[in-house]
């Protein structure tokens, strides 16, 4: 079990933070979530319950739209739940769409299936009376929402890229089997949701019976596609290839993006290179740097608790050392590989089995039927006949895969009259990424998935009026700075601040190996779009060839180039 010596890096005289109570006190994350569930008084839960519903892939949202309105009338806010199911690599078979598409159109507030940032699906706006048959409904089409949030190791990310099938299928089982060694072992989900039988507490020995003092994130990679974003994740396994079969892993470990505003003691940061294995270790190695950060981890200040400041509070190499000595292996040398982009290849691809795969641009993630694209309703038509299965992005777009060559004109066709192929999308659209944000993400300070489409036509027009229409900006938006569709990535992000204002970042690269800096505080559009506009005029006219936008304001000295986070984020 865990042997965390209470602060021994950290503040000595500091209490643990109150989640740690809340799990130890949780019996294996079943607190009274049953009792709750039954309790018609109101549509939320209750005390720790708030938080434990996080362990079985829920959080407790209201419609921020509405909150005020419902206040007063004097009524509690519409409570209800946001569920992220757990889809490691983002594959999806036709028989599971059409399952969660008939849940989302009956049974949810909104309609929609959002496609997110971590190559999953959530619906928004469950109430009360539909959690359990939503649990059971996915059940019965072998999908869970076990440990998709919370103080646990997420959903298992995977390069999608069914071109080269054979390196993929092996990196996707990879991918699918750390998924499985390191959820939590707790039957609780099974007992709440699924009537199973009841069953004393449970053993934990990989995460401890206090669970992981912070939330956990892990991809397998296939170079030189790094649409995953490794540098979000406290681990990611850069598969290695020879002769085209896999033959181990490049281990990074301790990259994430959240900061908080006015905390300097917070930044975005990359994961450092601890070096390769070979693939017999691979479980080894995720079991114990998830060990080492389980028990080194701050528990006492979780704004400090990702492994990105274990690391920088015992040095990386201390870090490392440790991974060693517990999983008995040492990290070889790192093998070469390289990162040359991370967008999403949009239409049709031939695979090396014959097979075809189609990629479509799904604004925002958001499957919903709009006014002028039924999105949804073509993506239920094509799962009513696909043959293959549907591998969710990175990116929130989606790809039909596995397609055979006598099928491609129908499903063509499908996508087309439904609004899924739009061939006048910009390369500048299909760059754009925002975060959920307002109505449902009681975290949001400014808008984000509701704005991207204005901003994106205002990009446009600027890149236009600088004769590099067909260019584009790797251009994120989020609400707040918890960095959720991966600003701090971008090579323009902006990050929420308050209503209509945002901190403007730039000098990501186009490869997701950089993070940006600071270059305008609190500005409302105005200004960030006057600021876009000179620097793009800049950019059109002097650039190198083939320079990206944030590689240019680095060489300029627009900004500075952030190397190490820790001394030169906020500097
Ligand atoms: Fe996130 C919290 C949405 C990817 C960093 N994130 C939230 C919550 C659950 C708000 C909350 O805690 O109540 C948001 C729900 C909004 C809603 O209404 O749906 C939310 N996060 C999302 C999604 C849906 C964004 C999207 O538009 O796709 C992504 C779901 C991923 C998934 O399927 O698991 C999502 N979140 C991310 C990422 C990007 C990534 O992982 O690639 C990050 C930055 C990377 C990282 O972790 O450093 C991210 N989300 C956060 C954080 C800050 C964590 C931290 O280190 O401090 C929070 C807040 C927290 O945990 O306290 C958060
Ligand atoms: Fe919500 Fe902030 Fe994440 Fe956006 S970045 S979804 S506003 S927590």
């Amino acid at each position: 079990m865990s042997d965390y010596k209470p602060n021994s890096k950290h503040d000595p005289q500091a209490k643990f933070a109150d989640n740690e109570r809340l799990k130890t006190e949780s019996n294996f994350l079943r607190g009274t979530i049953e009792a709750d569930l039954k309790d018609q008084i109101t549509g939320g839960f209750t005390a720790d319950n708030f938080q434990l519903i996080r362990f079985h892939g829920m959080y407790q949202q209201d419609d921020r739209d509405i909150r005020p309105e419902r206040a007063k009338q004097k009524l509690e806010p519409l409570h209800n739940v946001m569920l992220r199911a757990r889809m490691p690599g983002g594959i999806i078979k036709p028989e599971q769409w059409l399952a969660i598409d008939k849940f989302a159109e009956e049974k949810t507030m909104y309609g929609s299936i959002r496609l997110t940032t971590r190559q999953t699906f959530q619906f928004h706006g469950v109430l009360k009376p539909n959690i359990k048959d939503m649990h059971q409904m996915l059940n019965s089409v072998g999908i869970d929402s076990i440990a998709t949030a919370g103080d646990v190791n997420r959903n298992v990310l995977c390069t999608t890229n069914p071109v080269e099938s054979e390196l993929h299928q092996e990196a996707y089982e990879w991918a699918a089997k750390i998924s499985e060694h390191l959820l939590p072992k707790t039957r609780a989900y099974a007992e709440i949701w699924l009537n199973g039988e009841k069953s004393e507490s449970t053993e934990e020995p990989i995460l401890g019976s206090t669970y992981l003092p912070r939330k956990f994130k892990t991809t397998v990679t296939i170079p030189p596609n790094n649409e995953v974003d490794v540098h979000a994740n406290d681990l990611n396994f850069v598969a290695i290839a020879e002769n085209g079969k896999l033959v181990g892993f490049n281990v990074l470990v301790g990259g994430g993006l959240a900061m908080t505003h006015g905390d300097v003691n917070t930044y975005p940061r990359k994961a450092d290179d601890f070096g390769y294995v070979p693939l017999e270790h691979t479980l080894a190695i995720a079991e114990h740097v998830v060990s080492v950060q389980r028990d080194w981890g701050n528990r006492v200040n979780r704004k400090n608790a990702k492994t990105k400041y274990t690391l920088d509070t015992f040095g990386s190499d201390a870090f490392k050392a440790e991974v060693e000595k517990r999983a008995g292996v040492k990290f070889e040398q790192s093998r070469p590989y390289e990162f040359t982009h991370r967008g999403d290849r949009f239409g049709w691809v031939e695979g090396i089995d014959g097979k075809h795969h189609l990629t479509v641009f799904i604004q925002n993630g958001r499957i919903l039927d709009f006014p002028d694209k039924a999105l949804k309703t073509g993506c239920r038509k094509i799962a009513e006949i696909h043959q293959g299965d549907f591998r969710m992005t990175a990116n929130q777009n989606l790809i039909i895969a596995g397609v055979p060559a006598d099928q491609k004109d129908v499903i063509e066709h499908l996508a087309r009259d439904h609004g899924l192929i739009d061939d006048s999308h910009t390369e500048q659209r299909k760059a754009s990424m925002a975060c959920v944000a307002l109505p449902t993400c009681p975290l949001a300070m400014a808008e984000a998935e509701r704005y991207l489409p204005e901003l994106i036509e205002k990009t446009e027009a600027l890149l236009a009026k600088h004769g590099v229409a067909e260019d584009h900006i790797i251009l994120r938006v989020v609400g707040c700075p918890n960095g959720c569709g991966r600003a701090m990535l971008a090579e323009a992000g902006l990050v929420g601040k308050g209503p209509g204002k945002y901190n403007l970042y730039l000098g990501g690269n186009r490869e997701g190996t950089r993070i940006p800096k600071l270059y305008l505080e609190n500005v409302g559009e105005e200004t960030y779009l006057n600021a876009l506009d000179e620097l793009i005029g800049r950019w059109a006219s002097e650039r190198n060839d083939a320079e990206g936008f944030g590689d240019f304001v680095i060489r300029q000295g627009i900004v500075a180039e952030v190397k190490v986070s820790k001394t030169d984020f906020h500097a």
